[in-house]
Order: C-alpha cells, then sequence, then structure tokens
C-alpha cells in the first residue's frame, strides 16, 4: 500500500544533494547545540514545581529515572543519525525503516516537541524577562503580558522573542551557532555559580524527608520533569550541516545528554538541600531559593542564566522544526514552500518565517500550561518509534555501514521502547486526551493533503 511506501536511503541522499544545506558545524557545536537545546524551562522552572508536588528531594530520582530513559533512546538514536545523516532526524529514519504513514505521524509528533515545545519555551521566557524588568523598575501593563484567557491582549514579550529568533535562523546556521555558543556559556556559567553559591548552605534536614510520596511520587516527577531532557535529539536535525556527521552526530547527541543528566541531578540535589521542598512552588525556584539563603547576587545571575537558557532553547527547537518541515516537503508530504532556500543564507526561510509567526501567535495569545506536558508526549513518541526503527534497520539492512553501532542492540531499544511507554503512561493522565485529538488531527490532515497534493510531487517521490 502507497501509506507504507518506504523511502530509500539512496533516494534520501538524493533529494539531498539537490538542494544542499550549507555544511558549517562540527562536534562542538554539536554539543553546544545539544545542551542549547536541553537545558532550560525543565531544570529552571520544573524542578521546584515538581519536587514541591510530586517527589520532593527525591526529585534526583525523578532525573536519574528520566535520563535513564533518554540514555537508550540516545544509543538507538546515535545509531540511526550516524547511518542516515540527514536533517529530518526520527522523521526521516520512520520513513526509510517503517513507511510514509509512519513517518508522518512521527513528523506530526515531533511538531509537539518543537513548534509546541517551543511556543512553551517563549511564554516562559516572557515570565522571567517581565520579573527582572520589574527589579529594574519598568513595568509593562499587564494586558501587554498575559494572554487573553488570563485577562491580558497579549503575551507581548514572547511574539517578540519568538519573531527575533526566527529572524535570525533565516539569517543563517553558523550566525544562529555563535548565538548559541554564547548563550550556552552564559547557561553553564549560571548553572555553575548556583551549585557553588548554594552548596555551602546544604542542610541535612531537608533532605530527611526525602521521599514524602513515594514511589509513585517519583514516577510521576520523573513524567512532570522529562520535559527538561527535551531536545538533546534536535541535534540530529543538523545531519545535513555538519561537516562530519558520521563521527560528531553520535557525539553531540550522546555527550549533550550526559552533561545535561549530571548537572540537572546535581542542581536538583542542591537545591532540595538548601530550602525545604515544600517552598519550592514558585516560577523562580532556583533564584527563590537563593534568597531565601541570603544570596540576591546569585539570585541576579541565576535569573539571568535562565533567560539566556531559555533563549538558546527557543533557537534550537525552532531551527529544529524548521529542518523538519523542510524535510518533509522535500518528500513531498508537506507544500513546496517549507523547502524553498534563500539563495543567499541557503536557509529555508520561508519554513523559519512561518514557524516564528506560529510560535509567536501559540505562546501570545493561547495558554501554555499543559503545553508542556503535550510536548514531552510528542518527543517520547519520537523515541519510541526511533528505537523500533533501529531494530527494524538491523534486520532488513544489516548491509549499511553503521559508523556507530548502539551497544547490544536487542537490549538497549527495548528498554528504551519500555521505559518511555511507561513515561508516556505517567503523562496520560494529563494529556491523553489532547494528545489523542492531536493524532486524529494530524491523520484528517496527512490524507487530505495526500488527495490534494500535486501530481508532480508524487512524480518526484515515486521516482525515487
Ligand atoms: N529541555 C528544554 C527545556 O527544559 C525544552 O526548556
Amino acid at each position: 500500500m502507497r501509506i507504507f511506501y518506504k523511502k530509500s536511503l539512496d533516494a534520501m541522499h538524493l533529494s539531498a544533494q539537490e538542494r544542499p544545506l550549507k555544511k558549517s558545524l562540527g562536534a562542538f557545536d554539536l554539543l553546544l547545540l545539544g545542551i542549547g537545546c536541553v537545558i532550560g524551562t525543565g531544570i529552571f522552572v520544573l524542578t521546584g514545581q515538581a519536587a514541591a508536588h510530586y517527589a520532593g528531594p527525591a526529585i534526583t530520582l525523578s532525573y536519574a529515572l528520566a535520563g535513564f530513559a533518554c540514555v537508550f533512546a540516545a544509543l538507538a538514536y546515535a545509531e540511526l543519525a550516524s547511518m542516515v545523516p540527514l536533517a529530518g532526524s526520527a522523521y526521516t529514519y520512520a520513513y526509510v525503516s517503517m513507511g510514509e504513514i509512519v513517518a508522518w505521524a512521527v513528523g506530526w509528533g515531533l511538531m509537539l516537541e518543537y513548534a509546541v515545545g517551543a511556543s512553551t519555551v517563549a511564554a516562559g521566557w516572557s515570565g522571567y524577562m517581565v520579573g527582572i524588568l520589574r527589579v529594574v523598575g519598568i513595568h509593562l501593563p499587564a494586558v501587554l503580558t498575559k494572554v487573553p484567557s488570563d485577562g491580558g491582549i497579549i503575551n507581548l514579550p514572547a511574539v517578540l522573542i519568538a519573531l527575533f529568533v526566527g529572524l535570525l535562523l533565516v539569517r543563517g546556521t553558523k550566525e544562529g551557532a555563535v548565538v548559541n555558543r554564547f548563550l550556552v556559556s552564559i547557561k553553564l556559567g549560571a548553572i555553575f555559580i548556583f551549585i557553588a553559591v548554594a552548596s555551602p548552605h546544604i542542610k541535612a534536614v531537608n533532605w530527611e524527608n526525602f521521599m514524602p510520596f513515594g514511589w509513585n511520587g517519583v514516577a510521576t516527577g520523573a513524567g512532570a520533569i522529562f520535559f527538561a531532557y527535551v531536545g538533546f535529539d534536535a541535534v540530529a536535525c543538523a545531519a545535513e550541516e555538519c561537516k562530519n556527521p558520521n563521527r560528531d552526530l553520535p557525539i553531540g547527541i550522546i555527550g549533550s545528554l550526559l552533561v545535561c543528566t549530571l548537572l540537572y541531578i546535581t542542581v536538583a540535589g542542591v537545591l532540595t538541600g538548601i530550602v525545604p521542598f515544600s517552598t519550592l512552588n514558585n516560577p523562580e525556584p532556583l533564584a527563590s531559593a537563593l534568597r531565601a539563603n541570603g544570596s540576591n547576587i546569585g539570585s541576579a545571575l541565576v535569573a539571568t542564566g535562565a533567560i539566556a537558557g531559555m533563549t538558546s532553547v527557543l533557537l534550537v527547537l525552532m531551527y529544529g522544526q524548521s529542518r523538519i518541515f523542510f524535510v518533509m516537503s522535500r518528500d513531498g508530504l508537506l507544500p513546496q514552500f517549507f523547502s524553498i532556500l534563500h539563495k543567499r543564507f541557503q536557509t529555508p526561510y520561508i519554513s523559519s518565517i512561518i514557524i516564528a509567526v506560529a510560535v509567536a501567535l501559540i505562546s501570545g495569545l493561547t495558554p501554555i500550561r499543559t503545553m508542556g506536558d503535550l510536548t514531552s508526549m510528542g518527543t517520547l513518541f519520537a523515541f519510541i518509534i526511533v528505537a523500533i526503527g533501529v531494530l527494524v534497520m538491523r534486520s532488513t539492512r544489516p548491509d549499511i555501514k553503521r559508523p556507530f553501532r548502539c551497544p547490544a542492540v536487542y537490549i538497549v531499544a527495548p528498554i528504551a521502547i519500555l521505559s518511555c511507554g511507561f513515561l508516556i503512561f505517567e503523562l496520560l493522565q494529563t494529556t491523553g486526551k489532547p494528545f489523542a485529538i492531536w493524532g486524529a488531527f494530524g491523520l484528517v490532515v496527512y490524507f487530505s493533503y495526500r488527495t490534494l497534493r500535486p501530481q508532480r510531487q508524487i512524480e518526484v517521490r515515486d521516482a525515487n
């Protein structure tokens, strides 16, 4: 059946050669791209809220549990990314291994990870920025910082940051990578400052009631903070823009995940050690915990780091989304204009502009409370498909060269599937319904566009 049509690897490479992206990224850029996309709203905002609501000081275990699921998924990602070094990430792997309709489902799910994730981050960015402006005496009118359902007109700072990042992406990948480097160093600096300033204030008494909500709380906490890990897979979207993808992609994916896991567990441990966990339910838990221990300077620095962190997450998420649209369009699953490159900058500029406007509208006008969980669901779904894909490719295409081989794949991939499935289960209660509606809507769009898409696109696809 045509909906199960699989695109061959050769055809994928051919399409990539027809519209080549500029190759400007090295291993270090990829590592920073991963860290750039991972550390943001999750660690700076969600850690405190999840500790207060679900896990208590055992939020460290929640981070370890979610990190465990990600490491297994990352190993599967790394094998496919080194073997199929093409933009499109999980979408592309699904197209090659399981066929068009599965690829579409993954591409649709990735929209939750990237575009909806970016909208969540833009709104979080706005919250921190409004707070910082207030501290320096600038008070924005409330109607310009809130969405209509919260009594405002528009969340203007969120709109402006989304449009700004979109412009940066149109301008060029290398330029984006330079800005990303700068932002990542600020946010890593902020995290190290937090650890250094906070550690001397750790009081063992705060850890005494270590697991107040039991293992159930740890598991629910893992689902809630999974958002913090979203993004390391965005490294795979840069496959066509790196100089040596086969070697550098696995370094970028696995390296950034390990660095972030280590930092998350440390920060979570220190944070719950310096104040009682029940006080952490606020929008800026790291900064407020430092203030509670008498460090105002530290708290200001952490707030600055949070802003830089969220900007870089936004940058990489919107970048990832534009590349996925680019490839889906190149494959004929989305209109052609998504893959038109800018003559001078060689970036998919129309795609970037559409995404920037969409993220601006979502974050500027809609309430985003449950969007974070929806983002996690889309990401976990993609992880499961990637883990299945690596198994399928091992049995159907054992001949293809694999510069990175997932170790013990028949153990690692099933563990990735089970652990990600477990986290999906934890999130079902809050997001099961919207996720099902999103999926059904995706199928309607797929079948409608299939019927309507220009004949030429089908011919191009079938010719491959
Ligand atoms: N992991 C990213 C964050 O926490 C999406 O902001």
